[in-house]
Protein backbone atom coordinates (compact mmCIF):
# COMPACT_ATOMS: atom_id res chain seq x y z
CA UNK A 1 0.00 0.00 0.00
CA UNK A 2 1.39 3.22 -1.10
CA UNK A 3 2.15 5.88 2.13
CA UNK A 4 -0.80 8.75 2.98
CA UNK A 5 1.72 11.10 1.30
CA UNK A 6 1.72 9.22 -1.99
CA UNK A 7 -1.80 9.18 -2.72
CA UNK A 8 -2.11 12.48 -2.23
CA UNK A 9 0.49 13.37 -4.85
CA UNK A 10 -1.09 10.88 -7.21
CA UNK A 11 -4.46 12.33 -6.20
CA UNK A 12 -3.69 15.64 -7.09
CA UNK A 13 -1.74 15.25 -10.39
CA UNK A 14 -4.95 13.20 -11.70
CA UNK A 15 -6.23 16.22 -10.70
CA UNK A 16 -4.12 18.73 -12.48
CA UNK A 17 -4.84 16.27 -15.51
CA UNK A 18 -8.13 15.17 -15.67
CA UNK A 19 -9.65 18.43 -14.17
CA UNK A 20 -12.36 17.61 -11.27
CA UNK A 21 -12.96 13.88 -11.78
CA UNK A 22 -10.79 12.92 -8.69
CA UNK A 23 -11.88 15.85 -6.63
CA UNK A 24 -13.17 15.39 -3.35
CA UNK A 25 -10.41 12.16 -3.09
CA UNK A 26 -8.54 13.80 -0.61
CA UNK A 27 -9.78 17.19 1.31
CA UNK A 28 -7.03 19.80 0.18
CA UNK A 29 -4.85 19.52 -2.87
CA UNK A 30 -2.67 22.28 -0.89
CA UNK A 31 -1.28 19.04 0.59
CA UNK A 32 0.85 18.25 -2.33
CA UNK A 33 2.75 20.92 -2.06
CA UNK A 34 5.94 20.92 0.70
CA UNK A 35 4.99 22.70 4.58
CA UNK A 36 7.40 24.94 4.01
CA UNK A 37 5.44 26.96 1.44
CA UNK A 38 2.92 27.54 4.38
CA UNK A 39 5.77 28.84 6.67
CA UNK A 40 6.18 31.44 3.87
CA UNK A 41 2.99 31.97 3.63
CA UNK A 42 2.36 32.76 7.16
CA UNK A 43 5.37 34.88 7.52
CA UNK A 44 3.59 36.86 4.30
CA UNK A 45 0.61 37.47 5.95
CA UNK A 46 1.12 37.63 9.31
CA UNK A 47 -0.98 35.29 10.87
CA UNK A 48 -0.56 31.68 12.18
CA UNK A 49 -2.53 28.86 10.57
CA UNK A 50 -2.54 25.13 10.94
CA UNK A 51 -1.76 24.53 7.01
CA UNK A 52 -4.16 22.12 4.79
CA UNK A 53 -5.81 18.60 6.14
CA UNK A 54 -8.05 17.86 8.48
CA UNK A 55 -7.62 20.93 10.90
CA UNK A 56 -7.51 23.91 8.28
CA UNK A 57 -10.96 25.23 8.75
CA UNK A 58 -9.78 26.11 12.27
CA UNK A 59 -8.59 29.21 13.97
CA UNK A 60 -4.86 29.38 14.76
CA UNK A 61 -4.75 31.83 18.17
CA UNK A 62 -1.82 33.94 17.38
CA UNK A 63 0.33 32.63 20.09
CA UNK A 64 0.45 29.57 17.58
CA UNK A 65 4.47 28.80 17.23
CA UNK A 66 5.32 29.50 13.49
CA UNK A 67 8.69 27.85 11.71
CA UNK A 68 11.12 30.09 10.60
CA UNK A 69 12.22 29.51 6.97
CA UNK A 70 13.64 25.89 6.29
CA UNK A 71 16.83 26.28 4.00
CA UNK A 72 16.77 26.19 0.71
CA UNK A 73 18.63 23.12 0.36
CA UNK A 74 16.17 20.93 2.33
CA UNK A 75 13.14 22.15 0.29
CA UNK A 76 15.41 21.05 -3.25
CA UNK A 77 16.48 17.77 -2.19
CA UNK A 78 14.93 14.38 -3.61
CA UNK A 79 13.45 12.01 -1.51
CA UNK A 80 16.51 10.05 -2.37
CA UNK A 81 18.84 12.49 -1.31
CA UNK A 82 16.82 13.11 2.15
CA UNK A 83 16.75 10.19 3.14
CA UNK A 84 20.84 9.64 2.69
CA UNK A 85 20.96 12.67 4.80
CA UNK A 86 19.05 11.72 7.39
CA UNK A 87 20.28 8.08 7.75
CA UNK A 88 23.96 9.78 7.77
CA UNK A 89 23.02 12.39 10.57
CA UNK A 90 21.06 9.31 12.15
CA UNK A 91 24.56 7.10 12.08
CA UNK A 92 26.66 9.28 13.30
CA UNK A 93 24.30 10.58 16.09
CA UNK A 94 23.75 7.25 17.45
CA UNK A 95 22.92 7.11 20.97
CA UNK A 96 22.94 11.24 21.46
CA UNK A 97 19.73 11.21 19.88
CA UNK A 98 16.45 9.17 19.85
CA UNK A 99 13.73 10.07 17.13
CA UNK A 100 10.04 9.19 18.01
CA UNK A 101 7.26 8.41 15.72
CA UNK A 102 3.82 9.39 16.85
CA UNK A 103 0.95 7.07 15.19
CA UNK A 104 -0.70 9.92 12.78
CA UNK A 105 2.91 10.60 11.76
CA UNK A 106 3.31 10.56 7.76
CA UNK A 107 5.49 7.07 6.90
CA UNK A 108 8.11 8.77 5.02
CA UNK A 109 9.30 10.37 8.80
CA UNK A 110 7.66 7.33 10.69
CA UNK A 111 10.68 5.32 8.87
CA UNK A 112 13.48 6.74 10.93
CA UNK A 113 11.70 6.79 14.23
CA UNK A 114 13.25 4.85 17.53
CA UNK A 115 9.80 4.43 18.89
CA UNK A 116 6.45 4.46 17.35
CA UNK A 117 3.46 5.09 19.71
CA UNK A 118 0.54 7.73 21.15
CA UNK A 119 1.80 10.90 22.96
CA UNK A 120 2.13 9.47 25.69
CA UNK A 121 4.06 6.26 25.17
CA UNK A 122 6.73 7.90 23.50
CA UNK A 123 7.08 10.28 26.27
CA UNK A 124 7.47 7.33 28.33
CA UNK A 125 9.92 5.65 25.61
CA UNK A 126 12.47 8.67 25.84
CA UNK A 127 12.59 8.47 29.88
CA UNK A 128 14.24 4.75 28.33
CA UNK A 129 17.17 6.71 26.46
CA UNK A 130 18.18 9.12 29.95
CA UNK A 131 21.45 9.25 27.96
CA UNK A 132 20.26 11.29 25.08
CA UNK A 133 21.18 14.57 24.74
CA UNK A 134 18.15 15.46 21.97
CA UNK A 135 14.56 13.81 21.90
CA UNK A 136 13.64 14.62 18.32
CA UNK A 137 9.94 14.60 18.47
CA UNK A 138 7.95 13.72 15.41
CA UNK A 139 4.62 14.60 16.25
CA UNK A 140 2.82 17.86 17.64
CA UNK A 141 3.57 20.57 20.09
CA UNK A 142 1.98 19.62 23.55
CA UNK A 143 3.32 16.14 22.87
CA UNK A 144 7.31 17.86 23.00
CA UNK A 145 6.32 19.67 26.36
CA UNK A 146 4.80 16.64 27.90
CA UNK A 147 8.49 14.86 27.20
CA UNK A 148 10.31 18.03 28.10
CA UNK A 149 8.60 18.29 30.88
CA UNK A 150 9.42 14.46 32.13
CA UNK A 151 12.80 14.10 30.48
CA UNK A 152 16.25 15.46 31.85
CA UNK A 153 16.59 19.11 32.27
CA UNK A 154 19.94 18.75 30.25
CA UNK A 155 18.04 16.78 27.23
CA UNK A 156 16.92 18.80 24.50
CA UNK A 157 13.44 18.05 23.08
CA UNK A 158 13.27 19.35 19.25
CA UNK A 159 10.30 19.51 17.04
CA UNK A 160 11.30 19.48 13.57
CA UNK A 161 8.70 22.06 12.80
CA UNK A 162 7.60 25.12 15.26
CA UNK A 163 3.98 25.01 13.39
CA UNK A 164 2.91 21.23 14.00
CA UNK A 165 0.96 22.65 16.89
CA UNK A 166 -2.73 20.91 17.57
CA UNK A 167 -5.56 23.04 16.72
CA UNK A 168 -7.56 21.12 19.69
CA UNK A 169 -5.22 21.65 22.31
CA UNK A 170 -5.40 25.32 21.25
CA UNK A 171 -8.78 25.59 21.28
CA UNK A 172 -8.55 25.95 25.29
CA UNK A 173 -5.87 28.63 26.04
CA UNK A 174 -4.60 29.21 29.88
CA UNK A 175 -6.25 32.77 30.23
CA UNK A 176 -10.00 31.54 28.88
CA UNK A 177 -9.24 28.42 31.40
CA UNK A 178 -8.68 30.52 34.43
CA UNK A 179 -11.56 33.02 33.45
CA UNK A 180 -13.86 30.09 33.50
CA UNK A 181 -12.55 29.00 37.07
CA UNK A 182 -12.90 32.41 38.43
CA UNK A 183 -16.30 32.28 37.43
CA UNK A 184 -17.48 28.44 38.28
CA UNK A 185 -15.95 29.41 41.83
CA UNK A 186 -18.09 32.55 41.80
CA UNK A 187 -21.05 30.00 41.50
CA UNK A 188 -19.66 27.36 43.60
CA UNK A 189 -17.76 28.68 46.15
CA UNK A 190 -14.86 27.01 47.19
CA UNK A 191 -15.75 24.58 50.02
CA UNK A 192 -15.48 21.03 49.72
CA UNK A 193 -19.80 19.27 51.09
CA UNK A 194 -20.37 16.95 53.84
CA UNK A 195 -18.22 14.10 51.98
CA UNK A 196 -15.41 16.29 51.63
CA UNK A 197 -15.68 16.57 47.84
CA UNK A 198 -14.69 20.05 46.74
CA UNK A 199 -16.72 21.90 43.97
CA UNK A 200 -15.00 21.02 40.94
CA UNK A 201 -11.98 19.46 39.81
CA UNK A 202 -10.38 20.20 36.47
CA UNK A 203 -9.50 17.48 34.38
CA UNK A 204 -7.00 18.55 30.96
CA UNK A 205 -6.37 15.92 28.19
CA UNK A 206 -3.31 15.15 27.28
CA UNK A 207 -3.70 17.16 24.17
CA UNK A 208 -3.19 20.50 25.82
CA UNK A 209 -0.38 22.68 26.57
CA UNK A 210 2.12 22.07 29.60
CA UNK A 211 0.17 25.50 31.34
CA UNK A 212 -2.99 23.86 31.36
CA UNK A 213 -1.52 20.74 32.67
CA UNK A 214 0.10 22.75 35.53
CA UNK A 215 -3.32 24.49 35.98
CA UNK A 216 -4.53 20.90 36.95
CA UNK A 217 -1.72 20.42 39.11
CA UNK A 218 -2.40 23.43 40.49
CA UNK A 219 -5.53 23.02 41.42
CA UNK A 220 -6.41 19.65 42.88
CA UNK A 221 -6.96 18.28 38.99
CA UNK A 222 -5.45 15.72 36.59
CA UNK A 223 -4.32 14.63 33.29
CA UNK A 224 -6.11 11.81 31.11
CA UNK A 225 -5.48 10.15 28.07
CA UNK A 226 -7.75 8.70 25.83
CA UNK A 227 -7.11 5.28 27.44
CA UNK A 228 -7.54 6.01 30.94
CA UNK A 229 -10.23 8.38 30.73
CA UNK A 230 -12.78 6.45 32.86
CA UNK A 231 -10.04 5.86 35.66
CA UNK A 232 -9.03 9.32 35.69
CA UNK A 233 -13.27 10.69 35.46
CA UNK A 234 -13.58 8.22 38.48
CA UNK A 235 -10.97 9.65 40.51
CA UNK A 236 -12.12 12.87 39.97
CA UNK A 237 -15.69 11.74 40.98
CA UNK A 238 -14.27 10.60 44.49
CA UNK A 239 -12.76 13.86 45.06
CA UNK A 240 -15.38 16.38 43.34
CA UNK A 241 -19.13 17.16 43.18
CA UNK A 242 -18.21 17.92 39.58
CA UNK A 243 -15.59 17.99 36.81
CA UNK A 244 -14.36 20.71 34.37
CA UNK A 245 -12.93 18.83 31.40
CA UNK A 246 -11.02 20.21 28.39
CA UNK A 247 -10.30 20.65 25.94
CA UNK A 248 -12.46 17.78 24.02
CA UNK A 249 -16.01 17.83 24.57
CA UNK A 250 -16.06 14.65 22.67
CA UNK A 251 -14.29 12.36 24.84
CA UNK A 252 -15.23 14.15 27.92
CA UNK A 253 -18.91 13.43 26.93
CA UNK A 254 -18.42 9.51 25.82
CA UNK A 255 -16.45 9.05 28.81
CA UNK A 256 -18.55 10.41 31.23
CA UNK A 257 -22.11 8.97 29.42
CA UNK A 258 -20.26 5.38 29.46
CA UNK A 259 -19.93 6.09 33.69
CA UNK A 260 -23.85 6.74 33.12
CA UNK A 261 -23.88 10.98 33.79
CA UNK A 262 -26.93 12.04 31.67
CA UNK A 263 -26.39 14.30 29.04
CA UNK A 264 -28.53 17.32 30.74
CA UNK A 265 -26.06 17.34 33.13
CA UNK A 266 -22.88 18.04 30.95
CA UNK A 267 -23.65 21.27 29.80
CA UNK A 268 -20.96 22.79 27.22
CA UNK A 269 -18.64 25.64 28.11
CA UNK A 270 -18.23 28.02 25.03
CA UNK A 271 -15.57 30.54 26.17
CA UNK A 272 -16.43 32.85 24.13
CA UNK A 273 -19.90 33.67 26.13
CA UNK A 274 -20.41 35.07 29.72
CA UNK A 275 -20.77 31.91 32.07
CA UNK A 276 -19.99 29.55 29.08
CA UNK A 277 -23.45 30.35 27.80
CA UNK A 278 -25.27 28.66 30.35
CA UNK A 279 -27.35 29.47 33.63
CA UNK A 280 -26.16 29.27 36.96
CA UNK A 281 -28.93 27.32 37.76
CA UNK A 282 -27.53 24.35 34.76
CA UNK A 283 -23.83 24.59 35.81
CA UNK A 284 -24.99 23.83 39.21
CA UNK A 285 -26.60 20.93 38.50
CA UNK A 286 -23.92 19.89 36.58
CA UNK A 287 -21.68 17.21 36.84
CA UNK A 288 -19.33 17.28 34.29
CA UNK A 289 -18.84 20.85 32.29
CA UNK A 290 -17.80 20.47 28.17
CA UNK A 291 -14.94 22.85 27.11
CA UNK A 292 -15.90 23.57 23.37
CA UNK A 293 -12.57 21.55 22.05
CA UNK A 294 -12.64 19.16 19.24
CA UNK A 295 -10.01 17.55 16.85
CA UNK A 296 -11.18 17.60 13.31
CA UNK A 297 -9.79 15.08 12.46
CA UNK A 298 -12.09 12.93 14.70
CA UNK A 299 -15.19 15.11 13.68
CA UNK A 300 -14.69 14.11 10.35
CA UNK A 301 -16.40 10.87 10.79
CA UNK A 302 -20.01 10.21 10.94
CA UNK A 303 -23.17 7.64 11.33
CA UNK A 304 -24.17 7.30 7.23
CA UNK A 305 -20.30 6.12 7.09
CA UNK A 306 -20.60 3.31 9.95
CA UNK A 307 -24.24 2.41 7.84
CA UNK A 308 -22.17 2.03 4.84
CA UNK A 309 -19.60 -0.08 6.12
CA UNK A 310 -22.47 -2.23 7.58
CA UNK A 311 -24.15 -2.32 4.17
CA UNK A 312 -20.57 -2.98 1.68
CA UNK A 313 -19.22 -5.57 4.35
CA UNK A 314 -21.61 -7.50 6.53
CA UNK A 315 -19.83 -8.75 9.93
CA UNK A 316 -17.68 -5.65 10.00
CA UNK A 317 -15.77 -4.78 12.96
CA UNK A 318 -16.33 -1.13 13.49
CA UNK A 319 -14.05 0.70 15.72
CA UNK A 320 -13.48 4.19 16.40
CA UNK A 321 -11.38 7.32 18.66
CA UNK A 322 -13.21 8.33 21.74
CA UNK A 323 -12.63 11.73 20.00
CA UNK A 324 -15.54 11.00 17.68
CA UNK A 325 -18.80 12.83 18.25
CA UNK A 326 -21.24 10.87 20.67
CA UNK A 327 -23.11 9.57 17.65
CA UNK A 328 -20.28 7.80 16.34
CA UNK A 329 -19.43 6.15 19.12
CA UNK A 330 -23.01 4.92 19.95
CA UNK A 331 -22.87 3.88 16.67
CA UNK A 332 -20.02 1.64 16.72
CA UNK A 333 -18.69 -1.44 17.58
CA UNK A 334 -16.41 -0.51 20.37
CA UNK A 335 -13.89 2.80 20.99
CA UNK A 336 -10.57 3.12 22.45
CA UNK A 337 -7.54 5.02 22.10
CA UNK A 338 -5.16 4.73 19.52
CA UNK A 339 -3.14 1.80 21.62
CA UNK A 340 -6.56 0.45 21.86
CA UNK A 341 -7.41 -0.02 18.10
CA UNK A 342 -4.10 -1.25 17.59
CA UNK A 343 -4.60 -3.98 20.16
CA UNK A 344 -7.63 -4.98 18.87
CA UNK A 345 -6.88 -5.77 15.76
CA UNK A 346 -3.71 -7.60 16.50
CA UNK A 347 -5.37 -9.75 19.23
CA UNK A 348 -8.15 -10.94 16.32
CA UNK A 349 -7.72 -14.14 15.14
CA UNK A 350 -9.82 -15.06 12.01
CA UNK A 351 -9.44 -12.99 8.82
CA UNK A 352 -12.02 -10.05 9.89
CA UNK A 353 -13.11 -6.83 7.83
CA UNK A 354 -12.27 -4.03 10.36
CA UNK A 355 -13.46 -0.66 9.43
CA UNK A 356 -11.43 2.34 11.38
CA UNK A 357 -12.64 5.75 13.14
CA UNK A 358 -9.26 7.57 13.46
CA UNK A 359 -6.43 9.25 11.59
CA UNK A 360 -5.42 7.99 8.38
CA UNK A 361 -1.72 7.37 8.19
CA UNK A 362 -2.58 5.30 11.24
CA UNK A 363 -4.84 3.07 9.76
CA UNK A 364 -3.37 2.90 6.19
CA UNK A 365 -0.24 1.17 8.83
CA UNK A 366 -2.34 -1.01 10.07
CA UNK A 367 -3.68 -2.38 6.73
CA UNK A 368 -0.31 -3.01 5.86
CA UNK A 369 1.07 -4.59 8.87
CA UNK A 370 -1.89 -7.05 9.36
CA UNK A 371 -2.81 -8.00 5.35
CA UNK A 372 -4.44 -11.21 6.66
CA UNK A 373 -7.49 -8.15 7.47
CA UNK A 374 -9.33 -6.26 5.69
CA UNK A 375 -8.85 -2.72 7.47
CA UNK A 376 -10.01 0.46 5.50
CA UNK A 377 -10.41 4.20 7.50
CA UNK A 378 -14.10 4.93 8.21
CA UNK A 379 -13.64 8.00 6.03
CA UNK A 380 -13.34 7.91 2.47
CA UNK A 381 -11.31 11.05 1.74
CA UNK A 382 -7.97 10.94 2.31
CA UNK A 383 -7.09 13.99 4.38
CA UNK A 384 -4.48 13.54 7.35
CA UNK A 385 -3.91 15.82 10.75
CA UNK A 386 -2.90 18.91 9.42
CA UNK A 387 -0.94 19.55 11.84
CA UNK A 388 1.35 16.41 12.12
CA UNK A 389 1.68 16.81 8.35
CA UNK A 390 3.39 20.27 8.88
CA UNK A 391 6.59 17.78 9.85
CA UNK A 392 8.47 16.76 6.59
CA UNK A 393 11.65 14.65 5.60
CA UNK A 394 13.25 17.86 5.10
CA UNK A 395 12.96 19.10 8.49
CA UNK A 396 13.74 15.91 10.08
CA UNK A 397 17.08 16.13 7.74
CA UNK A 398 17.36 20.01 8.86
CA UNK A 399 17.14 19.16 12.77
CA UNK A 400 19.69 16.35 12.56
CA UNK A 401 22.11 17.64 10.75
CA UNK A 402 22.28 20.95 12.80
CA UNK A 403 22.65 18.32 15.44
CA UNK A 404 25.42 16.55 14.54
CA UNK A 405 27.09 20.20 13.71
CA UNK A 406 26.47 20.72 17.18
CA UNK A 407 23.21 23.03 17.53
CA UNK A 408 20.17 22.19 18.65
CA UNK A 409 17.32 24.20 16.70
CA UNK A 410 13.72 24.33 17.64
CA UNK A 411 14.26 23.41 20.90
CA UNK A 412 10.74 23.02 23.07
CA UNK A 413 11.85 24.41 26.98
CA UNK A 414 8.67 24.10 29.42
CA UNK A 415 9.39 26.85 31.81
CA UNK A 416 10.23 25.09 35.82
CA UNK A 417 7.57 25.93 37.99
CA UNK A 418 5.04 25.22 35.24
CA UNK A 419 6.85 21.90 34.42
CA UNK A 420 6.93 21.07 38.54
CA UNK A 421 2.95 21.67 38.60
CA UNK A 422 3.02 19.69 35.35
CA UNK A 423 4.16 16.66 37.10
CA UNK A 424 2.14 16.50 39.72
CA UNK A 425 -1.40 16.29 37.38
CA UNK A 426 0.54 13.65 35.09
CA UNK A 427 1.64 11.68 38.57
CA UNK A 428 -1.93 11.86 39.94
CA UNK A 429 -2.95 10.43 36.58
CA UNK A 430 0.07 7.72 36.98
CA UNK A 431 -0.99 6.52 40.96
CA UNK A 432 -4.89 6.72 39.48
CA UNK A 433 -5.90 2.99 39.50
CA UNK A 434 -9.18 1.38 38.17
CA UNK A 435 -12.41 1.15 40.43
O1 LIG B 1 -2.50 10.56 22.97
C1 LIG B 1 -2.36 10.47 21.75
O2 LIG B 1 -1.28 10.26 21.24
C2 LIG B 1 -3.53 10.66 20.88
C3 LIG B 1 -3.51 11.86 20.06
C4 LIG B 1 -4.53 9.81 20.85
C5 LIG B 1 -4.50 8.43 21.32
O3 LIG B 1 -5.58 7.81 21.43
O4 LIG B 1 -3.44 7.87 21.55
Amino acid sequence: MSSVNTAIQLITREQAEKGASAAGSTCSSALAKGPWDYDLAEALAGVPAYGPGASSADVAPPSTPRQGQLPEEYKLASDAELDARIRAAKATLGDRAVILGHFYQRDEVVQYADFVGDSFQLANAALTRPDAEAIVFCGVHFMAETADTLSKPEQAVILPNLAAGCSMADMADEESVEECWEQLEEIFGTEPDADGRVPVIPVTYMNSSAALKAFCGKHGGIVCTSSNAKTVLEWAFERGQRVLFFPDQHLGRNTAKALGVPLEQMPMWNPRKELGGNDEEALLDSRVILWHGFCSVHKRFNVAQIEKARADFPGVNVIVHPECPMEVVDAADSAGSTDFIQKAIAAAEEPTVFAIGTEINMVNRLAAQYPQHTIFCLDPVICPCSTMYRIHPGYLAWVLEELVAGRVVNRITVDDAVQQNARIALERMLAAKPQ
